[in-house]
């Protein structure tokens, strides 16, 4: 059976603000990307999803959009992306752009518009009351935020600078499609959609994700834009689950390419103080929410196979005992590499980059750790408290630059960069690494060539998913079938050293060389029975 084109590709994650400044002021930039798009060819990525670069506040980095069609000078001019566009085609290398549908900056021309009167015609591009609701948004305060021209409240589920668009608006949605086909038209492959699952909100039911219309959205986005073309879309949906998930991704309904879940991350939540105070890491949990993935229906879901992004804590950092870095970021990076599903690497995660330890909150500038700072100190937890929370799952801990060479900044900046840099020493840079046969680098090749190999490509994009050892406490392990051949992944997700479990077939990847009978931390064996 054909499969669709996506189905065969590695997406490396870039966080412009962050990658590789080229005119030093401390700020990543297009023409920075450009100058390192062969390290993205070479790790063995095949497509590049690029976190939004438009015209912005920059609010929030970028994800409060005032122009979708003009490039913020920040990064750089439409003529920048242009050249991207094209050097990544001459590599072989496809662009995914990051669009954020459901809100603008409250600079958007469209909202500037909207709030000067109720009779305007963008006003019902946006949503309005006369009296708030007692919704708390995502970034803090209330949803509604109160505007004096008209002496009404406008919705937000972010930042007071990040007004929702109302979707139910005809005139919104085919702005929005023309905007769409405009990036697929210069050769754009596909789109990683912003919390798709907002559109079809109902704030009067306090309904933010998976409203009743939600899916008739997506469906007419996908029919008057990338549906008829040869593409890829992945949406964020937070508040989805292994039950709904199907409703985005089943062909037959013609929506999206696959979702992003954060089951591996949420499931992890406390009650009171959700992901600032997480509860402590158990194998069975995080083992689950992959396995109840990986065991649905292949016909309706193809999976996202990721651990970090630009608004996660590291994963070396929360899974990872400090002492074994090294082989623990090899092994989270091929323990779920061989699932199925679209794999996807945030920048930095193949040389192993762990979180910022800034010193002081001072330090940090997302704008939802610096609310929720003073929002954990007002609901009850101690200043020092408040700061672990952060200091364990900023954003910014996905955010500081990326490190590149031995040198000042990492290479990333002749400039000030915009945010600390880590702590780490010359070692954990992309030069350093790309010298050592044994680095977390070269692993990613390794692993990467597999991945990409004609003899294992059917059993890893097609082959049936079977848990192994999965009532273990310290295993993630699983087998990939099809017709006679099995690919099999056993990775000892803790510090201890445990009783090697029986292996079967050839060993082609594996983090550590020894030969006694045991499974060192952290280790990890791929096998191919044949
Ligand atoms: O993130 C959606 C979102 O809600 C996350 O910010 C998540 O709630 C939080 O980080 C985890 O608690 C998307 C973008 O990825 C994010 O960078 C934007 O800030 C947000 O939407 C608004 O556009
Ligand atoms: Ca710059």
């Amino acid at each position: 059976m054909k499969h669709p084109s996506f189905q065969d590709h590695v997406v490396y994650q870039i966080y412009p603000r962050s990658y590789q400044d080229s005119n030093g002021d401390g700020i990543g930039d297009i023409k920075g990307i450009i100058s390192r798009l062969d390290h993205i060819k070479d790790l063995g990525a095949t497509a590049i999803w690029l976190s939004p670069v438009f015209e912005s506040p920059m609010e929030d980095n970028g994800y409060d959009i005032s122009d979708y069609y003009k490039i913020d000078p920040l990064f750089g001019t439409n003529e920048d992306m242009d050249e991207l566009i094209k050097e990544c085609d001459k590599r072989g290398l496809k662009l995914i752009l990051d669009m954020v549908l459901n809100h603008t900056s409250d600079q958007h021309k469209w909202f500037k518009e909207a709030k000067k009167s109720k009779d305007n015609p963008y006003r019902d591009f946006y949503i309005w009351r006369k009296e708030p609701n007692d919704m708390i948004a995502t970034f803090g305060g209330s949803m509604w935020e109160y505007s004096k021209e008209t002496d009404e409240y406008y919705f937000h589920m972010f930042a007071p600078a990040q007004p929702d668009l109302n979707w139910h608006n005809e005139a919104l949605r085919n702005e929005m499609y023309k905007m769409m086909n405009f990036w697929l038209d210069k050769g754009v492959y596909g789109f990683r959609l912003d919390v798709i699952e907002n559109l079809g909100k109902e704030p009067d039911n306090k309904i933010c994700s998976n409203g009743p219309t939600l899916h008739s959205i997506i469906h007419d986005i996908s029919k008057h834009t990338f549906g008829p073309r040869d593409s890829i879309t992945i949406g964020e949906a937070w508040g989805s689950n292994s039950q709904n998930r199907y409703l985005y991704t089943d062909p037959e309904r013609e929506e999206l390419s696959m979702i992003f879940l954060f089951d591996h991350f949420t499931r992890f939540y406390s009650d009171k103080y959700g992901k600032w105070q997480l509860k402590p890491f158990d194998m069975p949990s995080l083992r689950n929410a992959f396995f109840d993935h990986q065991t649905g229906d292949p016909n309706k879901n193809w999976d996202t196979i990721f651990w970090n992004n630009h608004d996660l804590p590291r994963a070396v950092s929360r899974y990872v005992d400090p002492n074994y870095r090294k082989d623990g970021a090899k092994m989270l990076f091929a323990s779920t590499l061989f699932m199925r599903g679209t794999p996807f690497i945030y920048q930095g995660d193949e040389i192993g980059m762990a979180n910022a330890h800034f010193p002081s909150k001072n330090d940090y500038r997302d704008v939802e750790s610096i609310n929720a700072f003073s929002d954990l100190v007002k609901d009850g937890l101690s200043a020092e408290e408040a700061f672990n929370g952060i200091a364990a799952v900023s954003r910014d801990n996905a955010r500081i630059p990326m490190q590149w060479e031995a040198q000042e900044n990492f290479g990333f900046t002749k400039g000030t960069p915009w945010l600390k840099g880590s702590i780490d020493d010359y070692a954990w840079t992309v030069e350093e690494e790309a010298k050592d046969p044994t680095s977390i680098l070269s692993f990613y090749k390794e692993a990467l060539g597999i991945w990409h190999d004609e003899k294992y490509r059917a059993i890893i994009r097609d082959g049936s998913f079977l848990p192994h050892y999965d009532d273990s406490r310290h295993l993630m392990a699983y087998q990939r079938v099809l017709n006679d051949k099995k690919l099999v992944v056993i990775a000892n997700f803790s510090n201890e050293e445990i009783i090697k479990p029986i292996t079967e077939g050839d060993v082609i990847l594996r983090n550590l060389e020894h030969e006694e009978n045991v499974m060192k931390p952290y280790e990890i064996i791929v096998t191919y029975v044949g």
